[in-house]
């Protein structure tokens, strides 16, 4: 048996013990088969595997840590099936074969890939099992990849066909989402440079409506927003640090990971927003609203860093903004912290 564990990289916390949270796809295509993986692209052979020709070769089990770039982390997480590197030896690879892409039975034709010599060096996984049990379907079932050492979006789940090829093909996250193609935690690999240039990004900050664009990891700290409208609005990664976006409108915006760290968000409207992995500490949140809300490795206080104390989101006593579901997502020790507010 292999283990490739540590303690969690920065940025991370532990996700709530015993719940493994969905992330992105829920489903695969209903339309799509899902017992079998094709080995395609720049192999020697063109190859299929059923599920039980997979299940007959031999098996690895392997117990990593699952760091999630909405930063929630599992750790002792054991999977089982058989390594890349011995299909890929069955396969064979043509010298040009540089990249592989893993390809999902999704509707969206989800990918992710690797450079190959890394998708082999991590010891990569094409896993039936968890846990002893069969990977269940909501978790990528009845096969799926799993990647050590990486952000756990480069593990495809309902695993249909792997292709070796000569050029990178960025994959679904990557190439939509603005996700990191290299992906290391350990490095805080999340996102690419942001798409819009700061004078762009200026002219949307002064007219104060950010509604249906695409705005990642757009750096708006420090300013004077109130009232923003940002309904809809791409902003995973967004800078808002200090800022007053009192009465801000983020109904139905992607922010995940975005930073509002000390930001007066007094009477902001979340409903139905993404704000996984968002962190609120030190931010003002009374009478902001909430439901709807995907709060999954948000965080609402930090502890003492090297150059900062402790930080903790301002609430208002006995006025539950959460319903016991959105807390269900916390970790355990963020929920510790709002239970005096519910
Ligand atoms: N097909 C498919 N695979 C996917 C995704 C997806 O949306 N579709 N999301 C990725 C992301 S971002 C993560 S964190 C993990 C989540 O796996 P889980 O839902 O089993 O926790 O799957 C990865 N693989
Ligand atoms: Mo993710």
């Amino acid at each position: 048996m292999k283990r490739i564990s540590r303690a969690l990289p920065p940025g991370q916390q532990l996700a709530a013990p015993g719940r493994w949270p969905i992330i992105g796809e829920k489903l695969p295509d209903p339309t799509l088969p899902l017992d079998r993986l094709e080995i395609t692209g720049l192999v020697r052979e063109a190859t299929s595997w059923s599920l039980s020709d997979l299940a007959s070769l031999p098996q690895q089990s392997l117990t990593l840590d699952i760091h999630c770039v909405t930063r929630w982390s599992m750790l002792d997480v054991e999977f089982s099936g058989v390594e890349l590197a011995v299909l890929l030896e069955l396969a064979g690879w043509q010298p040009s074969a540089r990249f592989i892409s893993f390809v999902s039975s999704s509707s969206r034709g989800h990918s992710s890939s690797l450079p190959l010599d890394e998708a082999l060096s991590l010891g990569t996984l094409v896993a039936l099992g968890y846990h002893g049990n069969p990977l269940p379907v909501e978790h990528g079932g009845p096969i799926r990849n799993i990647v050590p050492g990486r952000y756990f979006y480069k593990s495809v789940k309902w695993l249909a066909r792997i292709e070796l090829l000569a050029e990178d093909r960025l994959g679904y996250w990557e190439a939509e989402s603005g996700y990191h193609n290299r992906a290391d935690p350990w490095l805080e690999q999340r996102y690419m440079a942001p798409t819009i240039d700061r004078r762009a990004a200026q002219r949307l900050i002064d007219s104060r409506d950010f509604s249906g664009h695409d705005l990642r990891s757009l750096d708006a700290s420090h300013r004077d927003m109130q009232r923003l409208r940002a309904v809809g609005s791409l902003l995973r990664d967004a800078d808002f640090r200090h800022c007053d976006l009192r009465r801000a409108d983020f109904s139905n915006a992607n922010l995940s990971n975005a930073h509002f760290q000390g930001a007066d968000l007094r009477g902001a409207r979340f409903l139905g927003a993404d704000v996984e992995g968002a962190n609120f500490s030190g931010a003002d949140l009374r009478q902001a609203e909430w439901s709807g809300a995907s709060l999954i490795g948000c965080s609402f206080w930090e502890p003492a860093g090297p150059d900062q104390p402790a930080r903790y989101a301002r609430l208002e006593p006995g006025v539950a903004p959460f319903t016991p579901e959105q807390l269900d997502a916390l970790s355990p020790d963020q929920l510790e912290f709002l239970k005096p507010f519910l």
